[in-house]
């Protein structure tokens, strides 16, 4: 590691419909407080609009990857996820991140830390924060990240080149099981809930039952108060069901409420971050509502226009809609098995110079 003085070796990436600072764990410090106390300082944290640091003024855009090999045979690198505040000098690694997830393997390749295949190649990623596992697939003709191609993701402007990612083991990631109170709906603070864990630990809401019609504008649904003091009641309620201890600082469970599809998909969605709305859906997010709303009695359930056998979901939310295919166990809606595609980009390499403390 050098000294913060004489700058950071970083990589800023796109990853889906985030954005964060790609690190090596070799270029941070090993102790986790110091290590924190100098991401914010990277990011520019605490501050509304990170002005003195590369954070974007936003949840979805002060994020961190940091990777290193993994020491088992089973995966090629481990990738823990941090959630840097923006306006709170806090950072976190109680949730996982499928969007900053979709440049990992890209940013392992570039560094180093794994071989190129022949015109693809597959990273096989432990995700630390969750002790998961991904495997990302993108192209690498000549042995390099290819990063321009075809791939529209709502949410992005353009195209890129496609990352598939292949999830296997998301049911239970954070509290253990698939439905983490044990029941298909729980009442919190007088609603119906679903709580539901499959990547994301979620808490969906019919939005109606909340007063809005769930097709808001992200700020809008931001700035109404009295519906920020209820998602804030449902979230930090439905944890103590989900058996999650003080959530305060933390940035799970998320409260998704949820709609009628309106443009021929599989459901509507607003997901809080828990404070801010986020202007598209996190990809284990977007997995963890598909899982949910296929469970007959679930919340969702009746509003989804649920899709054949075979068939993916497609999670409506504010700037488009999320595709996701999962394979369930035969006969049941225990997930098997599912895939996202994505697409990421290497934005800068270089140092990054913090704010002196
Ligand atoms: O759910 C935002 C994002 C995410 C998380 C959030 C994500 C996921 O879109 O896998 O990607 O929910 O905090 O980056």
């Amino acid at each position: 590691m050098t000294r913060a003085a004489d700058g950071i070796r970083c990589m800023m990436m796109r990853g889906g419909t985030s954005k964060g600072a790609y690190f090596l764990a070799d270029d941070l410090p090993a102790d986790t407080v110091e290590r924190d106390d100098l991401l914010l300082r990277i990011m520019g944290s605490p501050d509304a609009r990170q002005i003195d640091g590369i954070g974007g003024a936003h949840p979805l855009t002060s994020k961190v990857g940091i990777v290193s090999r993994s020491a088992g045979p089973d995966t090629d690198v481990d990738y823990l996820f941090l959630q840097v505040g923006v306006d709170q000098p806090v950072v976190t690694d109680q949730q996982n991140c499928g969007n900053i997830l979709a440049g990992i393997g890209m940013f392992a390749l570039e560094r180093g830390l794994v071989a190129a295949g022949t015109d693809l190649t597959t990273v096989r990623i432990r995700m630390v924060n969750t002790d998961s596992v991904a495997v990302a697939t993108f192209p690498t003709p000549g042995g390099r990240p290819r990063y321009d191609g075809d791939l529209a993701i709502d949410g992005v402007p353009g195209t890129a080149a496609p990352v598939e990612i292949a999830f296997s083991d998301t049911a239970g990631s954070t509290t253990g099981a698939l439905l983490p109170t044990g029941n298909v709906v729980d009442e919190v603070e007088g609603v119906k809930v679903t709580c539901i864990d499959n990547g994301m630990p979620s808490v969906l809401v019919s939005a109606t039952d909340l007063g809005v019609s769930g097709t808001e504008q992200p700020t809008d649904l931001e700035s109404n108060s009295g519906l920020a003091e209820r998602v804030r009641a449902i979230r930090f309620a439905a944890a103590a069901l989900m058996g999650m201890n003080d959530v305060a600082e933390s940035t799970v469970p998320k409260v998704v409420l949820l709609s009628p599809p309106l443009n021929g998909g599989t459901i509507g969605t607003r997901s809080f971050l828990p404070v801010r709305v986020h202007t598209s859906i996190g990809v284990l997010g977007a997995q963890s509502v598909a899982a949910g709303i296929a469970i007959p009695g679930a919340v969702g359930h009746d509003l989804a226009c649920l899709p054949a056998q075979g068939e993916p979901f497609r999670i409506e939310h504010p700037t488009g809609e999320f595709v996701v295919r999962i394979d369930f166990v035969p006969g049941t809606t225990d997930v098997a098995s599912s895939v996202v595609y994505r697409t990421a980009r290497k934005l800068f390499d270089g140092l990054v110079f913090p704010r002196l403390p």
